[in-house]
C-alpha cells in the first residue's frame, strides 16, 4: 500500500471560513468508553464568502475518530457520511441564511493516549483542543478565524464538572456553564473528576468579584498556595500594566498529571500539567517555583493576548505566543530582578532557539508551511516571537509601545488577527513604517552582527555588518532592521556614554561618536538588544575590564561568558590550560558582594556542552563531544582549586537562615551557594555535599547535594534515600529519574538510561516520566554523542515506540538529532541511520515524519 503523500498547508493559501457561528451548545453524557457528545451549532454564510452567499459553498466540517451517530439541519436528518478527516455537507443541502446543524457523536476518552481531544488521566477526564484537539471531540469547523459563544452541559456522577466561563447550573450528575466571549474552538474545555479547590478570590480594579479555584486532587491541595499567590500578582500586574482586567466572575486551574505541554490557556479554565502548579519547599526547587510563577502568569495573560484577541490561523500563533511570553518575561523581571532575568531567557534563547535556527528545523517566526503545526509550537515562535517585540519596544520606545497596545486591545478585541494587524497597529500609533521591521517574522536565522572599531582624534567610529546564512527555503537574507544598544566607557571604568540605540538598516553602516578624550572600550548589545550573533574580535583585557565595570549587568555578566568560552575553546583546540586571568576575574566576581549572590551565580555557570559544541562548530572546528566534556570537566577542577577559599566563603556566607521561602533573594543566595557547592565537591571528595543532602529541608538544596555527588561518581546511598522517601510522588520521582541520565558518566549514561526504563515505574505513557529519562539523555551531551551511538538507538527506539501513542510528545523529543551536521563523520552516520530507521517505521505519525523528513533534509 502507497503511504499518502504528505498534506503541506500554505499561509499563501489562507481563505475565510465557508460559513460563521453564531452560537454553539454542547451536552457530554461522559463514560470512558463511550462518551456522548451532542452539538447544535447555529452557522450562517460568511458576508465574506460571496459564494457561501450564493449558496453555492460546501460546509466543511473537521472530525476525527468520531462515531457519528445522526447529523441533522434544520432538523432534517443528513445522509453524509464522513471521511477520515471530516464531514463535508454540499451546498446543495443547505438552506439559504443560517441555519442549526445538529450532531450526536460518540468518542472513547479511555482509549486516547495522543492526550489530545477529550481524554482521561488517573480517573479524571479532561480535555486538550490546540492546536485541532476539537475535531476530535465532535463535528466542527476547527480554525481559529471561528469564534462563537459556547454553552455546555456535562453529565456524569463525577463530583467535579468544569467548562469555560461561568457555571450557570448545577445539580446532582450534572452541571451547565455558558462562556458569552467568542473564542476558537481550541479554546474549549471541559473538566470532570474528584477534584478539590483550592480557593480564593480577586477583585479587579473595577469592582468585579473574581471567584479563583485550583482543582487538583485529593491530597494535593497543600502545594496550591505558590500558583494562587502567582495568580493573583499576575492579575493585578495586568491591571497595572497593561490596564487589562479579567472579564468573568470565575477563574479556573485544573492540574493534570498526564499532559504533553506545559499548561493551556483555555478561557476560564486553564489547564496545567500538574508540575507547573504544585509546589512545595520540599518537593520543589526554587527553579520549579520560579517556572510557576511564570507559566500561571503566561496562561493567565493569554487571557487577552490569545483568547480575547486571537489568531486568524496557526501561521499566526506567534500573534499570541510571542506577545504573551513577552509579557510573562516582563512580569517575571518586575517580580524578581529584570538583570538576572534577562540573562536566564537569553540562554535559553541561545541554547534552544539558536540551536533551532541553525539547524535543519530552522523556520520563521511565522512559518509560511507546514505539515502538521502541533511541530510549530517551537523556541522560536515563542522565544524569538518574543525577542521580536522586546526590539519593537525599544525602536518604538516604552510610551509609544504602551498606547500601540492600548490600539491593539481596542481595534481587535474579540477578532482574530494576523501579524499584518499587529504591525499595522504600531505604524499607526507611531507613523513608523515597519516593512523593513516584518522580515523578523518572515525569515529564519540568526543574524550574526560582525562589529570592528577605529578612534582618531577624539571620534571612534564603530562599523556593523550583518549577514544571515541561508537557512531551509531561503537562499537570500536581505538585512534586517537591527537595535544594537552601546555604551561606551572610559580607560578608567567611568562611562562616557549612556545607553543608545543605533538602529542599523543596512548591510553595513558606521555610526560616529565625537569629542572622546581617549579611545573607548565600547559595550556593545546591551541587555542583549537584539538577537543576534556577536562577532567581534577582542582581547581577554578588554573582557575582563567589561567584566569588571561595565554599567549594564546583562553585558558584565556576557563579558565573563565571552572569557569563559574563549578559555574553554583553547582548552579544547590547544590542550591549553585555564588561563590564570579568568580565574582571577571570576574570583573578583565571587567575592563582590555589592553584587547580587543570583547574578554572581551565573556567572560562576559555565557554558553547557551543548553550548560549546554549537560555538565550536560556528568558529569552523568539528566538536568532539567526549573532549569538550572531559576539558570542561578539568576548567570545573581548575577553578575549584584556584578559588577554593573564596569558594568556602562563599559556601557559609550564603547559607539562609530560618524557613524555606521561594522569594527571589533567598533563591538567589542559594543559587550561590549552590554554585560554590558544585566546585567545592570537586575538591573535597563530596563531603560538603553529603553534610548538605542530609540537613537539607527542601528540594533546593537536596538536589543540588545530590547532583554533586552524582557528578564525582558518588551519592548512590543519597540516590536510595531519595527513593525511599519519595517513591509514592511522580513529580518527586520525574527528578530523581532525570538526575541519573542527566549526572552519568558519558560511559554510563545510556545504560543508565536504559536500566531505569526497565523499572516497573517507568511509566512511559505519562509524558512528565518518559521526559524524565528520554528527554534527558538528550541533555547529557556527552553521553548523547557517546561514540559507541548506543544513546542513539536508544533515543530512536523509544520514539519509534511512543510514537503510534502519542505523536506529539515523539515528535517533539526528536529534535534532539537536529545537530547532527556539527559532527564528525562517524557521528554523523550513526545519527543518520537512526534518522533513516525512523523514517523507515511502518505508519508513522505525520507529526514525527515531518520532522524526521525535515532533519534528514
Ligand atoms: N498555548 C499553550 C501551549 C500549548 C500548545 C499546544 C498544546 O497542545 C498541542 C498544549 C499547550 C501555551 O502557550 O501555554
Ligand atoms: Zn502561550
Amino acid at each position: 500500500m502507497k503511504e499518502a503523500a504528505p498534506r503541506t498547508i500554505r499561509l499563501a493559501e489562507y481563505t475565510p471560513p465557508s460559513h460563521l457561528v453564531e452560537g454553539v451548545e454542547l451536552q457530554f453524557t461522559l463514560a470512558p468508553r463511550t462518551t456522548r457528545v451532542r452539538s447544535a451549532i447555529r452557522f450562517r454564510p460568511n458576508p465574506a464568502r460571496p459564494d457561501a452567499v450564493a449558496g453555492t459553498a460546501d460546509l466543511r466540517l473537521d472530525g476525527e475518530a468520531l462515531t457519528l451517530i445522526r447529523a441533522a439541519i434544520d432538523g432534517t436528518v443528513l445522509a453524509a457520511a464522513p471521511d477520515a478527516t471530516g464531514l463535508t455537507i454540499p451546498a446543495a443541502a443547505l438552506p439559504a441564511g443560517p441555519f442549526l446543524f445538529e450532531a450526536e457523536v460518540e468518542i472513547a476518552p479511555e482509549t486516547n493516549t495522543a492526550l489530545e481531544g477529550l481524554y482521561m488521566s488517573k480517573g479524571m477526564y479532561c480535555t486538550q483542543c490546540e492546536a485541532e484537539g476539537f475535531r476530535k471531540i465532535t463535528f466542527y469547523p476547527d480554525r481559529p478565524d471561528v469564534m462563537a459563544p459556547f454553552k455546555v452541559r456535562i453529565e456524569s456522577d463525577l463530583p467535579v464538572l468544569l467548562s469555560n466561563g461561568d457555571a450557570v447550573g448545577q445539580g446532582p450528575g450534572w452541571a451547565e456553564w455558558h462562556d458569552p466571549w467568542p473564542k476558537p474552538a481550541y479554546l474549549f474545555a471541559l473538566v470532570a473528576g474528584d477534584l478539590v479547590a483550592h480557593s480564593d478570590r480577586f477583585t479587579t480594579r473595577s469592582g468585579r468579584e473574581v471567584a479563583l479555584n485550583i482543582w487538583v486532587r485529593r491530597g494535593d491541595e497543600d502545594r496550591c498556595a505558590y500558583a494562587m499567590d502567582a495568580l493573583k500578582r499576575s492579575m493585578k500586574w495586568d491591571e497595572d500594566t497593561y490596564g487589562r482586567e479579567y472579564d468573568l466572575d470565575v477563574f479556573n486551574i485544573v492540574a493534570v498529571d498526564d499532559f504533553n505541554m506545559g499548561a493551556m490557556e483555555n478561557k476560564g479554565l486553564n489547564i496545567f500539567n500538574s508540575k507547573y502548579v504544585l509546589a512545595s519547599p520540599e518537593t520543589a526547587t526554587d527553579d520549579d517555583f520560579a517556572r510557576i510563577e511564570a507559566i500561571i502568569a503566561h496562561e493567565y495573560f493569554h487571557n487577552w493576548t490569545g483568547n480575547r484577541i486571537t489568531c486568524r490561523d496557526w501561521f499566526q500563533l506567534c500573534l499570541k505566543e510571542g506577545l504573551t511570553v513577552f509579557r510573562d518575561q516582563s512580569f517575571s523581571g518586575d517580580m524578581r530582578s529584570h538583570a538576572v532575568k534577562r540573562i536566564e531567557d537569553v540562554l535559553t534563547l541561545r541554547a534552544r532557539q539558536f540551536r533551532e535556527d541553525a539547524g535543519p528545523l530552522a523556520h520563521p517566526v511565522r512559518p509560511a508551511s507546514y505539515q502538521e503545526i502541533n511541530n510549530f509550537y517551537t523556541a522560536t515562535v515563542y522565544e524569538k516571537g518574543a525577542e521580536v517585540i522586546g526590539m519593537l519596544k525599544r525602536l518604538v520606545g516604552d510610551e509609544a509601545y504602551r498606547r500601540a497596545l492600548d490600539l491593539y486591545f481596542e481595534r481587535h478585541d474579540g477578532e482574530a488577527a494576523t501579524i499584518e494587524d499587529w504591525l499595522k497597529v504600531f505604524e499607526d500609533a507611531t507613523g513608523r513604517d515597519l516593512t523593513q521591521f516584518k522580515r523578523w517574522y518572515t525569515d529564519a536565522g540568526t543574524p550574526h552582527l560582525r562589529v570592528t572599531d577605529d578612534y582618531r582624534d577624539g571620534t571612534y567610529v564603530l562599523h556593523l555588518e550583518q549577514q544571515t546564512l541561508p537557512t531551509p527555503g531561503q537562499p537570500e537574507k536581505p538585512p534586517r532592521v537591527i537595535p544594537v544598544a552601546v555604551g561606551l566607557l572610559n580607560p578608567n571604568g567611568d562611562e562616557v556614554l549612556p545607553t543608545r540605540v543605533l538602529e542599523m538598516t543596512e548591510a553595513r553602516q558606521s555610526f560616529s561618536f565625537e569629542g572622546l578624550s581617549a579611545r573607548p572600550v565600547p559595550s556593545i548589545l546591551r541587555g542583549f538588544s537584539a538577537p543576534v550573533i556577536v562577532e567581534r574580535e577582542t582581547s581577554a583585557e578588554e573582557r575582563a575590564f567589561l567584566l569588571a565595570h561595565d554599567t549594564d549587568p546583562f553585558s558584565r555578566w556576557e563579558a565573563g561568558r565571552g572569557l569563559a568560552k574563549e578559555v574553554l575553546v583553547r582548552m579544547v583546540t590547544e590542550g591549553a590550560d585555564p588561563a590564570p586571568g579568568f580565574l582571577e576575574g571570576l574570583g573578583a566576581i565571587l567575592r563582590d558582594d555589592s553584587l547580587d549572590p543570583a547574578f554572581r551565580a551565573l556567572t560562576l555557570r559555565l557554558p553547557s556542552e551543548d553550548d560549546m559544541a554549537q560555538t565550536l562548530h560556528a568558529a569552523g572546528h568539528v566538536p568532539d563531544p567526549t573532549r569538550i566534556h572531559v576539558r570542561r570537566e578539568a576548567l570545573i577542577e581548575a577553578i575549584a582549586r584556584h578559588l577554593a577559599g573564596a569558594l568556602g566563603a562563599t559556601y557559609s556566607a550564603m547559607s539562609v537562615p530560618g524557613p524555606y521561602t521561594p522569594d527571589a533573594g533567598a533563591a538567589g543566595k542559594r543559587a550561590l551557594r549552590g554554585a560554590a557547592l558544585a566546585y567545592l565537591t570537586r575538591i573535597d571528595g563530596g563531603a560538603a555535599a553529603k553534610v548538605q543532602y542530609g540537613v537539607a529541608d527542601n528540594m533546593t538544596e537536596a538536589l543540588q547535594a545530590l547532583s554533586a555527588l552524582l557528578d564525582i561518581g558518588q551519592g548512590a546511598a543519597e540516590l536510595a534515600s531519595f527513593e525511599a522517601r519519595w517513591r509514592d510522588d511522580a513529580l518527586v520521582m520525574d527528578k530523581w529519574f532525570t538526575l541519573q541520565v542527566l549526572h552519568a558518566a558519558p560511559d554510563d549514561c545510556a545504560a543508565n538510561a536504559r536500566a531505569l526504563t526497565e523499572r516497573s515505574d517507568f511509566d512511559w505513557k505519562n509524558p512528565n516520566r518518559f521526559r524524565s529519562v528520554i528527554g534527558a539523555i538528550a541533555a547529557n551531551a556527552a553521553g548523547f554523542h557517546h561514540p559507541s551511538g548506543d544513546s542513539y538507538r536508544f533515543l530512536a527506539d523509544w520514539l519509534i515506540r511512543l510514537d503510534p501513542l502519542n505523536p506529539q510528545t515523539a515528535a517533539r523529543l526528536s529534535a534532539a538529532f537536529d545537530s547532527w551536521a556539527r559532527y564528525d563523520a562517524d557521528r554523523q552516520g550513526l545519527i543518520r541511520d537512526q534518522l533513516a530507521r525512523i523514517a523507515a517505521t511502518p505508519g508513522l505519525s505525520r507529526d514525527l515524519s515531518e520532522m524526521i523528513s525535515r532533519m534528514r533534509g
